[in-house]
């Protein structure tokens, strides 16, 4: 029997259950159930399980779906699958075996959903929550609209997000640890394939390559899709095409990230192409991004906030004259762009991004520099501080070896 996913121990997911009925009924409307779904097939292999599913069960079996009663009980749903596709898709988990191998109360097969649902919510009074976010690919948008349609009138489905970020926001130390791996994947990645920049001839190639160290590992998706943008294409924040030819000796911006079970690395460095930072502009826009990124990391700390963390970053940019695009900063976990209340102080545990940048589309090139920071009791540790990033550092990582 091949189990995937399920990166952490199982009590953690049992633990996790329990405190989402308690803060679904102490932020939401009383006691309620909470309903979350796992992907279809497709969507699971092409990009990966929802967050929300596998942050409270770890299962990455398809169609599956995990319902909890406001008692804490967690019943987990099961498609079986039809026995006739096994020769095609393989075997799946039996519904019976969910209790056994995910820790749950129940399992059952997943076309008992429907009457497990309406059951649940009539006792809560006619009342569920979900959890769904629309921007991020694995988010279910679409598979809770059509559960919504299903169930109105008679049941009212609530958003169940707001009482369960603060729990995703604090990671405990198992989770930390798959966040490190996730950048020495990254980092080892970044570390073989700069020396070869400076002979690679287009953006894809840079792409190809990085993507193929960070998945050998255990073919773990990438935390997003990178941004490998060369010249002017490193102005473009979102860049998604990394189609286009290198511009010999121009500036680099590489944004990417592996994983490791299914916790992102969120990592952006701006490379010279040629490996030599030379003496101009690009130069001295790095080093303001520099300065900027290490003011950051000094202020993140617990009880400071992220709006903060923005006053620090932008001033010494927009003294210099060059124009604010986004945030500094983020929460990163399961999601990349993981979900949290913004407004919330730091606390221990927190994973947070420091992304300055600036884009100078007339200059043909931007400049982001981004690590990934672990709050920490009385200040941070800059989990991303082994993949080079001083104008020496990364110097010296290009040399052809
Ligand atoms: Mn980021």
């Amino acid at each position: 029997m091949i189990i995937r996913g399920r990166a952490l121990p199982l009590a953690t997911y049992r633990r996790r259950r329990r405190e989402a009925a308690r803060l679904a009924q102490r932020h939401l409307f009383g006691p309620v159930p909470l309903l979350f779904l796992g992907c279809d097939e497709h969507r699971l292999r092409r990009e990966r399980q929802d967050p929300w599913f596998d942050y409270y069960t770890g299962c990455h079996e398809p169609e599956a779906a995990l319902l909890i009663l406001p008692s804490g009980e967690s019943t987990l749903f099961l498609d079986p699958g039809d026995p006739k596709r096994v020769v095609w898709d393989g075997k799946r988990l039996r519904p019976g075996q969910g209790r056994a191998v995910f820790g749950v109360d129940r399992s059952l097969p997943r076309d008992r959903l429907d009457d497990a649902v309406k059951a649940a919510a009539r006792a809560a009074g006619g009342r569920i929550a979900m959890c769904t976010r629309r921007s991020e690919p694995g988010f279910q948008a679409q598979a809770m609209a059509q559960w919504k349609a299903k169930l109105a009138p008679e049941i009212l489905i609530g958003n169940a997000e707001s009482a369960l970020i603060r729990q995703r926001m604090i990671k405990d130390a198992d989770e930390v640890a798959w966040h490190r791996e996730a950048i020495r994947r990254t980092r080892d990645g970044s570390l073989a394939v700069w020396p070869r920049i400076p002979r690679l001839t287009s953006e894809a190639e840079v792409a190809a390559a990085l993507e193929a160290e960070y998945r050998c590992h255990d073919q773990a998706p990438l935390a997003f899709p990178s941004i490998v943008g060369s010249a002017v294409n490193g102005a473009t924040l979102h860049y998604p095409f990394n189609d286009q030819p290198l511009v010999a000796a121009a500036p680099l911006l590489i944004d990417s990230g592996a994983t490791a079970g299914g916790y992102c690395a969120d990592v952006t460095r701006t490379i010279p192409q040629d490996g030599r930072f030379g003496r101009g502009l690009f130069r001295e826009v790095y080093s303001l991004v520099l300065a900027s990124n290490q003011l950051v990391r000094a202020a993140a700390k617990p009880g400071v906030t992220i709006a903060q963390l923005n006053e620090v970053a932008w001033k010494p940019i927009t003294d210099a004259g060059y124009t604010r695009h986004h945030g500094v900063s983020h929460h990163i976990g399961l999601d990349v762009h993981d979900p949290s209340d913004r407004d919330a102080p730091l606390a221990p545990g927190m994973i947070i991004s420091n992304e300055p940048g600036i884009y100078l589309p007339k200059e043909n090139f931007g400049v982001r520099i981004e690590d990934d920071l672990l709050i920490t009791a009385d200040g941070c540790e800059e989990l991303t501080a082994a993949i080079p990033k001083d104008i020496a550092a990364v110097e010296a990582a290009m040399r052809p070896r």
